[in-house]
């Protein structure tokens, strides 16, 4: 089946797909611990037996078992090697379930590593993973591909570019949201669907992870955006446990009621997750079989996506703002630093623009001695972690703009294309790639036409030549060339009639720089207000400018109500009212004038690189350095945990804090003098974060406490098994046995430890700290004490050494 087959097949017919298979297999025979692939490739009977229940029970088409197939998961059973192999075998082994009707999908997962910058996989790397799965599957007969459960966005972007370099088979992406509408990464649905469908998907949607009610609101908030057929395939309710079991709580008839809800919102390929079975299809295929799919409807917008973030850009929205300022020209201090391969100053400009009403940021790395596409795609990878703004990627070069594209988690804005042969004959096959939007320059081979007919005739050129890569007129901002008006008076008039033009007759977006207009001009600013209300009011959608410029942002504002373009003048009012929140959560450290202040937000920011330089001028300003870590660096970080509840950070935002609050306490360490008097000589202490646990800032600083206060400290680390913790103390005698666990779900593991080791007959005494355990906690499970914080846990460990 082709794409055009799959898509036009997707428009009279819902697909269904199949329910769970790695539980159904478990009640089979298939032993935990084991590789299900390899299990499978050994018992083939087991997955043709159930796959023919599922086509019996009305499935079109089944997954192949190949979720785990990619070469890191089966690493973990040493079967690497073989992916391509073991995939082709299992599709093989599925398509024989099928026969002659039956569709096989082939299915692809998370590789379960995270790619950088979160993570320390590279992208490309990620991409030769799946790959050589696709190989194999395609081998294997697949009909189509389902890559799913993905839990970032980025992992399924490399699994996306990986299907559509190697075949022309339809591929659909499924992702999987938490109950609060994000992946694990933080992407919510539509900022997914959106990056996912311009990159060419032919079906997305979501999977796992909720129940049908949960997922019926992402599919509904996906819908109006969406040029694809949506996917749903739901857990059977939510899971609870009982006893040692996972339970879901919803049967198939109340699965089947949610159904219709989920093909009346769009959905037209759906299934079941986790906790169904034949009888859940059964039930969906029988609610329904009179069903056809919703018509889709192109979305009546455009729009740009970060990983977490969609920017919507069209005559219905205020006036997107791209903030200028990352551009190395004429910024000298940006330019010296880029040199010398820091980042501060483009974490203080993106920051400053962002809190001050860029919507979007133009990145441009263009300057002489550097390697330009190095350095912007080291830029993308830091922003699109660092900031949830979307990116303007600004270069002449296309080697550089593919570089960047090929990487950004998102959907990004090119700077830009024009009507120049060679450069859009470069240019356009790489924005449809990657499904970027573009800034159309009207200028050609012939330079900047005079006259504003003569922009209008090279737009549309553009546009024809754009079509027949399947781009619309959704996917173009026509750039305004703003000529300075001080050398031609006629200068701004022209631009203005060209945007009245884009509004008015061809219906298309349309874009001002600001600055450039009163160039040689007093007060310029003052000029480019008054050029931004007049293009506002003939319909300009996009500016570029530095939005920190005084009075531009309360302009937009004004212009946007009286043109119009401001609802009710809700944006104008709150933003007189102060109603409007400022976005960020705490100043750039680069921005703040207080040195603490800024040791703060540097851990807030997770800006690894500027936190030793001021902890070392903080200290060559006396602070102490016991004073900085209790003071500024773990309140910091634990405001980061706070942001984190709230859901204003994710993941990628905590990683990163964390890796600056490592980086401090590198520095720290040696500082923080030991203090000799009355040490309790040569007590031991084994000191472990549990097993399950990798959280080991804390547990590390009570280490650094207790060696500074002679303790003989064997630190085993992170998410360490109990065993080895027993066997530790077994063989160093231990005086205390030191437990750290931040979560709810690892705690338990300190009882664990303590049980073996009284088994063992270990006299040891138990001293367990960490964020989620208390002195009743601790009463629970046996331990001798708790620790609030470090320097409690060593006054506690002096006492119960010397009891
Ligand atoms: Co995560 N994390 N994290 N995290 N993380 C927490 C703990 C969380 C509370 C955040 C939140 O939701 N608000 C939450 C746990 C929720 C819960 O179970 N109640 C959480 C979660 C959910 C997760 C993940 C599951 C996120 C995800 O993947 N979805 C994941 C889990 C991974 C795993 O462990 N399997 C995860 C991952 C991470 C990072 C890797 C990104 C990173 C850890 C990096 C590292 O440690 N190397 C991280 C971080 C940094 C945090 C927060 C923000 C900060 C923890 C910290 O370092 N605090 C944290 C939120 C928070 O706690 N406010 C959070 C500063 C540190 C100095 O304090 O560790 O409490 P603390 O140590 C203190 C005292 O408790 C005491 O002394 C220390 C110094 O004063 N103490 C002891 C500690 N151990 C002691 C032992 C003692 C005595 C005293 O005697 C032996």
């Amino acid at each position: 089946m082709n794409r055009d087959q799959f898509r036009s097949f997707l428009k009279d017919h819902l697909l269904i797909l199949d329910g769970a298979t790695g539980t159904a297999l478990q009640k089979s025979g298939m032993p935990v611990g084991v590789s299900p692939e390899k299990w499978v490739l050994d018992n083939p009977e087991a997955l043709i037996s159930l796959q023919r229940d599922y086509f019996k029970a009305g499935s079109g088409a089944v997954l192949s078992f190949t979720f785990g197939g990619n070469r890191p998961k089966l690493d973990e059973y040493g079967l690497g090697d073989s992916s391509r192999d073991i995939n082709r075998r299992l599709a093989e082994i599925s398509r024989k379930a099928a026969g002659e009707k039956g569709l096989v999908a082939g299915d692809i997962s998370s590789t379960g590593k995270f790619i950088e910058p979160f993570g320390d996989m590279a992208f490309e790397t990620a991409v030769s993973h799946y790959k050589e799965q696709v190989a194999g599957l395609l081998e294997g007969g697949v009909d189509f591909f389902m890559i799913e459960t993905m839990i970032d966005l980025q992992e399924a972007r490399a699994a996306l570019i990986a299907v559509k370099e190697t075949c022309d088979l339809p591929a659909c992406v499924s992702m999987t949201f938490n109950e609060d509408g994000r992946t694990l990464t933080g992407t919510d649905p539509v900022s997914a669907l959106i990056t996912l469908q311009s990159l060419g998907a032919d079906a997305i949607g979501c999977n796992c992870s909720t129940g049908p009610q949960d997922m019926l609101e992402f599919i509904k908030a996906m819908m109006p955006c969406s040029r694809v057929p949506l996917i749903a395939k739901p857990n059977a309710g939510l899971p609870r446990l009982i006893g040692n079991k996972t339970v879901f709580d919803m049967g198939p008839d109340e699965f089947g009621q949610y159904g219709p809800l989920l093909a009346g919102a769009g959905v037209s390929i759906i299934g079941g997750c986790c906790g169904s079975d034949p009888s859940y299809i059964r039930e969906l295929r029988s609610v329904l079989k009179d069903f056809k799919p919703s018509p889709l409807k192109p979305p009546a917008f455009s729009a740009v996506t970060s990983i977490r973030k969609t920017v919507r850009i069209g005559p219905e929205f205020p006036v997107t703002v791209i903030g200028e300022r990352i551009n190395p020209t004429g910024r000298k201090t940006l330019q010296d630093e880029l040199r010398e391969g820091r980042t501060t100053e483009v974490r203080r400009m993106a920051m400053e623009q962002t809190s001050n009403g860029a919507d979007i940021l133009d990145v441009n790395t263009g300057m002489p001695g550097i390697n330009e596409k190095k350095k912007m795609t080291e830029l993308v990878g830091l922003l699109a972690a660092f900031t949830d703004t979307p990116l303007c990627l600004d270069s002449s070069d296309p080697e550089v703009l593919e570089a960047a594209l090929r990487i950004y988690p998102g959907r990004a804005l090119i700077n830009s294309l024009s009507g120049e042969k060679t450069k859009i004959e470069r240019l356009l096959p790489v924005a449809a790639k990657y499904g970027a939007m573009f800034i159309l320059m009207p200028l050609d081979d012939r330079g900047i036409p005079k006259t504003a007919r003569e922009r209008e005739k090279i737009v549309e050129t553009v546009y024809a030549w754009a079509g027949e890569y399947g781009c619309t007129k959704d996917d173009i901002i026509v750039d305004g060339l703003v000529m300075t008006v001080s050398s031609d008076q006629e200068a701004a008039k022209k631009t203005l009639e060209l945007i009245r033009w884009c509004s008015r007759e061809f219906h298309i977006n349309s874009l001002v720089g600001l600055s450039n207009v009163s160039f040689g001009l007093p007060n310029r600013s003052l000029i480019n207000r008054a050029f931004l209300a007049m293009a506002v009011v003939e319909g300009v959608n996009v500016v570029i400018a530095n939005p920190s410029s005084e009075g531009l942002i309360p302009m937009k504002r004004a212009s946007e109500v009286l043109a119009g373009k401001d609802k009710n003048s809700r944006n104008y009012i709150a933003s007189q009212t102060g109603s409007i929140e400022s976005k960020d959560v705490a100043p750039h450290p680069a921005c703040e004038e207080d040195l603490l202040k800024r040791i703060f937000s540097a851990i807030v920011e997770g800006d690894r690189e500027i936190i030793t330089a001021l902890l070392q001028k903080a200290i060559a300003e006396g602070h102490r350095p016991g004073d900085l870590a209790d003071r500024q660096l773990i309140p910091a970080i634990t405001k980061v945990g706070e942001l984190f509840e709230q859901k204003i950070y994710f993941l990628p935002q905590l990683l990163q804090s964390a890796e600056a609050m490592e980086k401090a306490f590198e520095y720290l360490e040696p500082l923080i003098k030991a203090v000799k008097a009355d040490s309790p000589a040569k007590s031991q202490i084994v000191l472990a974060t549990v097993k399950g646990d990798i959280h080991d800032i804390g547990k590390n600083i009570v280490a650094l406490m207790l060696r500074n206060h002679g303790f003989i400290v064997h630190d085993l680390g992170k998410d360490v098994e109990a065993r080895s913790i027993v066997d530790k103390a077994l063989e160093t005698g231990a005086d205390i046995i030191g437990l750290s666990a931040l979560m709810t779900t690892t705690m338990v593991q300190m009882k664990t430890v303590i049980d073996l080791a009284k088994s063992e007959g270990l006299k040891c005494r138990f001293l367990i700290g960490g964020a989620v355990v208390d002195q009743a906690y601790a009463d629970e499970i046996g331990a001798d004490a708790y620790a609030p914080d470090a320097h409690m846990a060593v006054k506690i460990a002096r006492q119960l050494i010397s009891i």
